[in-house]
């Protein structure tokens, strides 16, 4: 491949107007911060999606991701950003990232619809000497077997006449510290050039690039990081079930573990595994090893584990209650956060709906608070949002914490509840209201008093 095509910003001139550094296929809570982060390094970027509503609403400068202000999105226009639904944009891009969704297929593995049709838009555009990068997380070996087929109907070979490679999204909605520019990138290229190329464009704006052998590898690496976590988050999850009849504050051991300074992760059992990324990642890796003709028993086994976790939560709550005399068909129980975890917006996969679909089946009368979620509804049914979180403890007949949002305190918990069951260890934390610094370790080892439980 010559200068030109090794270095996309080397690649013959286009009228200036036409040409943009980068052009991100989907506007999602992937794709987006990335376009931001582009454009603040000087890129010159279009972001290209499929739904007139998001393009629109960028071009209003509105934001429809929880990381990013609409004062953020109306820089990034300020700064030369333009979104659009027109696919010819693609032919005058140095480089493409997909970042669009690969949810699980009703058979559990991906759903690569929205990463094929990418790719064949991108082929009915692509110029030689084009750098195409896919970020959505997808099983080993779809860069190599899906996209690169798809995209050489254009008659070019990549590695040849473009570049190709995978590198894994790792945004984490709602953190305040990591964000694109300081999450280390992995990249993988199909070729020692293409993943040379990636490494080039992403340094521009990434302070840490790291390289891995190829396409394969970097899928892989994201799998693993996910599957880890699904994987640990089952483990303690079935260890709070057996340590609740063993009579052990599970809590309280992983808080010693948790000083071991080496060799140890803290991970906290919960009322279930939401989110976009791990209970469904790992599904992609369980699917390749089945195409071996075995399964990924690890996987499997964690996908039972936390989705048994609302059915538990259920029976706890139903225990609860009947130590007070109390039976769930005729109890008010209030469900204080539906967000998949604390201090967003995101409601995807969160634990909250199951174990409002089980409540509301055995006749329990639900509400529900979240300073995040304005309207929420089960199975099409609203659920009342009660906004006096005070009131609203004092007057359920049982509260059910899901979601550890930051305004949910200890002290508040305890004084307003009747009965509480805290599904997220949050009575096991310093209280900064109460002004203790760290809780006490007889503190942290108990439950304050009778009616209010720890999962
Ligand atoms: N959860 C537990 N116990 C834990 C940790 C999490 O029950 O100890 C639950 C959460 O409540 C949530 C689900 O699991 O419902 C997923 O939580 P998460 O902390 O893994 O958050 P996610 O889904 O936003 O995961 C993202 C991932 N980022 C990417 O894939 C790019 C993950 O790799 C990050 O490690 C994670 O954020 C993070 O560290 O926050």
């Amino acid at each position: 491949m010559d200068a030109a095509a090794s270095n996309p910003a080397l690649v013959p001139e286009q009228p200036a107007a036409a040409v943009s550094d980068l052009v991100v296929l989907g506007l999602g809570y992937v794709g987006l911060p990335l376009a931001a982060e582009a454009v603040s390094a000087g890129l010159k970027v279009t972001g290209l999606d499929v739904s007139d509503r998001v393009v629109d609403g960028l071009n209003s400068a509105v934001s429809h991701v929880d990381d990013l202000s609409s004062e953020d999105v109306d820089r990034m226009l300020e700064r030369g950003f333009t979104a659009t639904t027109d696919p010819a944009c693609l032919a005058a891009a140095r480089t493409i990232v997909i970042c669009v969704p690969t949810p699980l297929s009703p058979e559990g593995g991906p759903d690569l619809g929205a990463v094929t049709s990418a790719a064949r838009s991108i082929a009915a555009h692509l110029q030689p000497g084009t750098l195409v990068i896919l970020e959505s997380t997808t099983y080993p070996g779809t860069t190599d077997e899906v996209v690169r087929p798809l995209l050489e109907e254009s008659g070019l070979v990549a590695g040849a006449d473009f570049h190709l490679a995978f590198s894994p999204e790792r945004i984490d909605p709602g953190n305040a510290t990591f964000g694109v520019a300081n999450t280390p990138k992995v990249v993988g290229g199909l070729t020692e050039e293409c993943g040379e190329a990636a490494a080039v464009f992403y340094g521009n704006f990434v302070d840490t690039v790291v390289r891995t052998r190829g396409t394969r590898e970097a899928e892989m690496a994201k799998l693993l990081e996910n599957t880890y976590r699904h994987v640990n988050i089952a483990l303690v999850n079935e260890m709070a079930i057996f340590c609740q009849e063993l009579g052990v504050d599970l809590w309280d051991s992983i808080a010693a573990a948790a000083t071991k300074p080496f060799g140890f992760q803290a991970f906290y059992p919960g009322p279930g595994v939401g989110g976009h990324c791990i209970p469904i990642d790992p599904n992609y890796l369980s699917y390749k090893v089945k195409t071996l003709g075995y399964p990924f028993r690890f996987v499997e086994l964690a996908q039972e584990i936390n989705s048994r976790m609302p059915s538990y939560v259920i029976q706890r709550a139903q225990e609860l209650l009947n130590e007070s005399g109390m039976a769930l068909s005729r109890s008010k129980v209030l469900l204080l956060g539906v967000t998949y975890k604390a201090d967003i917006a995101d409601q995807r996969e969160s634990p909250a709906r199951p174990v409002a679909r089980k409540l509301a089946a055995k006749g329990a009368t639900l509400s529900y608070h979240d300073p995040h979620v304005e309207s929420w509804q089960v199975d099409g049914v609203d659920v009342p949002r009660s906004t006096d979180l005070d009131q609203a403890i004092a007057e359920a007949d049982l509260t059910i914490l899901l979601t550890d949002h930051a305004e949910y305190r200890p002290k508040r918990l305890e004084e307003y509840a009747r009965l509480l069951l805290d599904t997220r260890g949050v009575l096991r934390r310093p209280d900064p209201e109460a002004g203790t610094a760290a809780v006490p370790a007889q503190a942290r080892r108990r439950p304050r008093r009778e009616g209010i439980q720890v999962l």
